[in-house]
């Protein structure tokens, strides 16, 4: 048994791979191995000798089955530091130059501005659909029917079959029916702002068939025209980042009276724009006490509620604000423009950080 025991458990210390122990566990204690069968000549001893032969076979066994569990062990955790020193990966490299930042586009921040500066005042950001009813986009701003913003020129309206007889539905031209929806589900007072995308069939230099808008709405007990120029001065001054002075034009719109058109000062040198300063005045939106109907349609009863309301394309304050030349610019989707006129998403618009 003592020759036993050597054989194994050398030839075991020396096995390189596990299908050679697998080999000398069959040799040794297999059911045919030499233990095994040396387990059979038991039976045929003395009780005297089998005293004595049973517990040292039995002990043999164990201690091949451990040498063989110990060196299966090893095998495998040598295998495996094989693989983490051949596979290991130095994370601390520096990451491939081809990944390119990104870019916020010019319309995302100065969003993000507006949003920053009107929650400053007070003011909620409201959104709603898209694509609007007839009577949300135009009804409810107290556009009649044969109004010529309706015209299939000035609005995207979705095709119905024929037999479809829901109301006409449009692409909004507009982010008043937000304020519509917002008046219906909270009444007033109320102070929100509804940035958003827009659609006109337009398309020139100035003008692209999807644009952006923040439209602003204030309704209380008593407002005035003149909250509504403090706030837009306010605005105006934060988001130019200098004093800005304002001119209210008289004008007319279907859903206020009386309306406004605002101007900001600003002065014109060698072909660029710089608002804040000088005699020249330049038009950025429309305003005006929201008009009783369009309080009405909301379910807002005028003779105890009144407030202004506004609206400004965000395209175009960007493109003045940041010296953008041509809007369709915006949605053409290249490159070099974005990158150029792109804002690192670390540039996150703040009040104290001065916009
Ligand atoms: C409700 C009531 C009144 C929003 C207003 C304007 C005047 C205006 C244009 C400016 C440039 C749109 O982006 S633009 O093309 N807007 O001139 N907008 S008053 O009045 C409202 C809105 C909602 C319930």
């Amino acid at each position: 048994m003592d020759d036993l025991k050597a054989k194994y458990l050398s030839a075991i210390a020396d096995a390189g791979d596990e299908s050679t122990l697998e080999d000398l566990r069959l040799q040794a204690v297999g059911k045919k191995g030499e233990v095994s069968l040396k387990m059979r000549e038991l039976g045929k001893m003395t009780p005297e000798e089998r005293q004595t032969a049973g517990p040292a076979l039995n002990a043999l066994k164990d201690e091949i089955n451990s040498a063989l569990a110990a060196k299966k062990a090893a095998l495998g955790d040598a295998a495996l530091d094989a693989r983490l020193r051949a596979e290991w990966l130095d994370v601390t490299l520096p990451a491939r130059g081809t990944a390119r930042q990104g870019t916020i586009h010019p319309v995302s921040q100065v969003w993000e501005e507006c949003t920053a500066i009107f929650a400053d005042m007070g003011f909620a950001v409201a959104e709603g659909p898209q694509v609007e009813t007839d009577w949300y986009n135009f009804d409810a701003l107290n556009i009649p029917g044969h109004h010529p913003a309706r015209a299939e020129m000035d609005t995207f309206y979705m095709h119905r079959a024929a037999g479809d007889d829901r109301p006409p539905h449009v692409l909004r031209t507009h982010t008043s029916p937000v304020q519509i929806r917002s008046m219906q589900d909270q009444g007033a007072p109320i102070r929100i702002i509804a940035p958003g995308r827009v659609y006109r069939a337009d398309y020139d230099q100035t003008h692209t068939p999807m644009f952006h808008q923040v439209e602003g709405l204030a309704l209380d007990k008593n407002l005035s025209m003149a909250n509504l120029k403090w706030v837009l001065e306010e605005f105006f001054t934060a988001y130019f980042g200098t004093k800005v002075k304002t001119r209210f034009r008289a004008s007319h719109f279907p859903f206020t009276e009386p309306s406004a058109e605002v101007d900001i000062q600003c002065s014109w040198e060698n072909g660029t724009v710089k608002v804040g300063e000088g005699d020249g005045w330049l038009e950025v939106l429309g305003s005006g006490m929201v008009h009783p109907h369009v309080l009405r349609a909301g379910g807002v009863d005028p003779d105890k509620w009144q407030g202004f309301a506004f609206g400004m394309g965000i395209d175009r304050i960007a493109m003045l604000k940041y010296g953008i030349p041509d809007l369709r610019a915006f949605f053409d989707s290249d490159l070099r423009w974005l990158r150029h006129y792109g804002f690192s998403a670390l540039q996150v618009p703040t009040i104290r950080g001065g916009v």
